[in-house]
């Protein structure tokens, strides 16, 4: 276990010996898994279902981890961007509530079961309640999303979410003028969260937006990846993407969003507040104080683009759609 006030790993120390020891214990669980093996069908990088992907057996369908997903709509939102592969997406993860090497959620995360599940939402708004997940999710039609996603560890994806507008759901539970913030509360439970034994973080995980954030266009509620269910390991059944973001904002395994007038606390924040802001926006000017934020590794399926070094964006790229919301504000300031 790292030392509390250090838990994320260093760019540096994310070597290839690393990725390859996480390949070949995910291979081993695969081998020791005929379950796992349906769901994924194989660890190979084909997207599994979707534009262009070849399934070579029929799919569960339904909401079971692994299942895939009915009925998606494509987004103008989208990067045509190479997607980072299936395998790299769902075995090279960050949740603490299961460990904090980058393979322990897919190997301890397995037998984690995202459903049933429900979500509390409460705070300033006119229509509180406690819903269950397949009631937050029937309104609406899924999309895909896919979107950049670059860790404040300096290594990005990109990967092609399935989900819901945060705004289109927010908006069912009609928030009040003084809902200035919404927080979101990931799931507590030491037995089916074994990472949640070790203080690494201050449980259960805790992230915020402020409110024109949520309701901005890109802000997404995911609940399936490469039109499959979440995987345990990637939040099932619901987590957070906010692609302008470091993805340390996009949190995994949500039960609880709450309307406030208060700044939320959220959990990076509170472990180190020099280190990780509530904003958090992506920032190549504001370096971490361990690292430079310049430029980041992109883990993709294109081999071309495998492992590339390419510069990191203003707001990761998103800065048109999404700049406007910080005017005035000195981001280097409101990191
Ligand atoms: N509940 C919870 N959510 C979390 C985390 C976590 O440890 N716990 N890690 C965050 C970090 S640092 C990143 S980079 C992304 C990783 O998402 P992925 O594993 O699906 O790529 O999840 C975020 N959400
Ligand atoms: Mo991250």
């Amino acid at each position: 276990m790292k030392p509390i006030r250090d838990p994320i790993i260093l760019p540096s120390e994310i070597t290839d010996e690393r990725d390859f020891r996480g390949r070949r214990s995910l291979l081993a669980a695969l081998a020791a898994s005929p379950l796992l093996l349906t769901g994924c069908q194989s660890a190979s990088s084909e997207a599994p279902v979707g534009a262009g992907a070849t399934a070579k057996a029929a799919p569960p369908v339904g909401p079971a981890a692994g299942g895939a997903i009915p009925g998606i709509k494509t987004s103008a939102l989208s990067t045509s961007e190479p997607k980072t592969s299936w395998s790299d997406v769902t075995s090279y993860n960050n949740y603490y509530e299961f460990g904090t090497g980058k393979g322990d959620p897919v190997e301890r995360a397995q037998s984690f079961q995202a459903r049933p599940w429900s979500v509390t939402v409460d705070g300033e708004c006119e229509a509180p309640g406690t819903i269950d997940l397949e009631d937050l999710i029937k309104p609406h039609a899924i999309e895909e999303r896919i979107y950049r996603m670059r860790c404040v560890e300096a290594w990005s994806m990109v990967v092609p979410w399935n989900g819901i507008a945060l705004a289109d759901v927010l908006q069912r539970f009609k928030p009040t003028s003084r809902a200035k913030y919404v927080r979101f509360v990931g799931l507590e439970d030491k037995e089916r969260m074994p990472g949640q034994r070790y203080p690494v973080l201050d449980w259960p995980y805790q992230e915020g937006l402020r409110m024109d954030e949520a309701m901005h266009p890109l802000a997404f509620l995911a609940v399936g990846v490469y039109s499959r269910w979440l995987p345990n390991q990637n939040g099932a059944p619901l987590r957070l993407v906010v692609p302008w973001k470091y993805g340390f904002k996009g949190i995994k395994g949500i039960v609880r969003i709450e309307f406030t007038n208060r700044k939320p606390a959220t959990s990076w924040n509170d472990s180190a507040p020099d280190e990780y802001g509530f904003y958090a926006n992506v920032n190549p000017a504001v370096d971490h104080p361990r690292w430079s934020q310049a430029s980041e590794r992109r883990i993709a399926a294109d081999r071309n683009l495998f492992n590339a070094r390419i510069p990191t964006l203003p707001f990761n790229g998103y800065a048109e759609q999404v700049a406007s919301l910080y005017t005035g504000m000195d981001l280097a300031t409101y990191f």
